[in-house]
């Protein structure tokens, strides 16, 4: 049986993967409205995924036998001068998931709920990877001196970050 302050800590994440998945959806909204079809793509293809998390979390909590809660979802931030401006706040976003994911394994250890503590050890691993995976785009971002501007590194940006979802 989970404790209630990690039931809570679980239900959280539920929401607040649901909202991840709003905030690429709405990424790739905004890119598709700019023409930029890969990061467009590359931003719906981190919606979906988001989804998948939240998915996890919610199985989990029904094996549990916890009744999950799908409250109010926060609208996603909609204004964005450029994609430089976009690729800093999808990083952003998983540094702040980042945290609440190592926050429900610090409880779930001080509580000694190891089942949970070893299930939120996927999420771990896959935050990590997802800041590897920003990290990679802002140095490419560095390296075509990419501050946003429309142009030649624009474009490039663009096809990389098509590139990178179509090798996900
Ligand atoms: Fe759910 O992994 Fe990113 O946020």
């Amino acid at each position: 049986m989970l404790k209630p302050e990690i039931a809570k800590l679980l239900n959280e994440q539920v929401n607040a993967e649901f909202y991840a998945s709003n905030v690429y959806l709405q990424l790739s909204a905004w890119c598709e409205a700019e023409g930029l079809e890969g990061a467009a793509l590359f931003f719906r293809g981190h919606s979906l995924e988001e989804r998948t998390h939240m998915d996890k979390i919610f199985d989990y909590l029904c094996e549990c036998g916890i009744p999950v809660t799908i409250g109010a979802i926060a609208a996603p931030p909609t204004q964005f001068a450029n994609l430089m401006e976009v690729i800093n706040a999808a990083y952003q976003h998983e540094l702040k998931v980042s945290a609440m994911i190592k926050n429900i394994a610090n409880q779930a250890f001080q509580v000694q709920d190891y089942t949970t503590f070893n299930f939120i050890e996927w999420f771990i691993a896959e935050q990590h990877e997802e800041e590897v995976l920003f990290g990679k785009i802002l140095s490419k971002a560095k390296m075509l001196g990419f501050d946003g501007s429309p142009g030649q590194a624009l474009h490039h940006m663009d096809n990389f970050l098509r590139a990178l979802e179509q090798h996900a």
